[in-house]
């Protein structure tokens, strides 16, 4: 989950903010990331902004990947950041589109995710912000209820019954502490409980 997470946030930047350095548009395809950190372009090997077309439509700019065959589309405002703006595509490769990322002008941004393709979102997460006091919260069954936050370099905490906990690990299984007793637990489809006894 950490690394889920991680690299969400990552991934938001390495969508989102890094083209703030996309300020010309050419019709034909390209690689987007030319004027981006080196350690930018090897973060993003794949990622289809490398061979995209970029166009300026009204008051966006709009992107969209040279191949026919991904699914996906960002769509900023004209500010040097791109920000307030929306980003959709299809993270799971099915060819289906099934995450929607909206950022606002503060880097706050939400994303809801529709895992299996049905057209039902499964789950949404927040961020507050991309410094290192940002906070990342997901809810991972759409009940309203958030289950994970994470703060980057810091623990994961786990909501089981409304109470958030540090996650612990401890010979490679979780636990949470409640009342100083360390008490096994679970993810079941991202959704934290108590192990019962066996
Ligand atoms: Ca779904
Ligand atoms: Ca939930």
């Amino acid at each position: 989950m950490k690394t889920k997470i991680t690299w969400f946030l990552i991934g938001f930047v390495l969508s989102w903010l890094t083209w703030s350095g996309v300020v010309s548009f050419r019709l034909r395809p390209r690689d987007y990331t030319q004027s981006w950190p080196a350690y930018l372009q090897e973060e993003t090997q794949h990622h289809w902004i490398r061979n995209a077309k970029g166009q300026r439509l009204g008051n966006f700019r709009v992107f969209t990947p040279a191949d026919a065959s991904i699914t996906a589309i960002h769509i900023q405002t004209l500010t040097a950041d791109g920000l307030p703006g929306v980003s959709i595509e299809d993270d799971n490769e099915d060819g289906s589109l099934d995450s929607i990322l909206v950022a606002d002008s503060a880097y706050h941004h939400f994303s809801m995710t529709d895992k299996n393709a049905d057209g039902v979102f499964d789950s949404h997460d927040y961020t507050t912000g991309i410094d290192e006091n940002s906070i990342s919260y997901s809810d991972n069954n759409m009940d309203g209820q958030y289950d994970t936050r994470f703060c980057v370099g810091r623990m994961l905490h786990v909501a089981i019954d409304s109470q958030w906990y540090d996650l612990i690990h401890k010979d490679k299984k979780p636990y949470v502490d409640i009342n100083g007793k360390l008490t096994p637990v679970k993810a079941v489809e991202g959704v934290w409980r108590i192990l019962e006894e066996e």
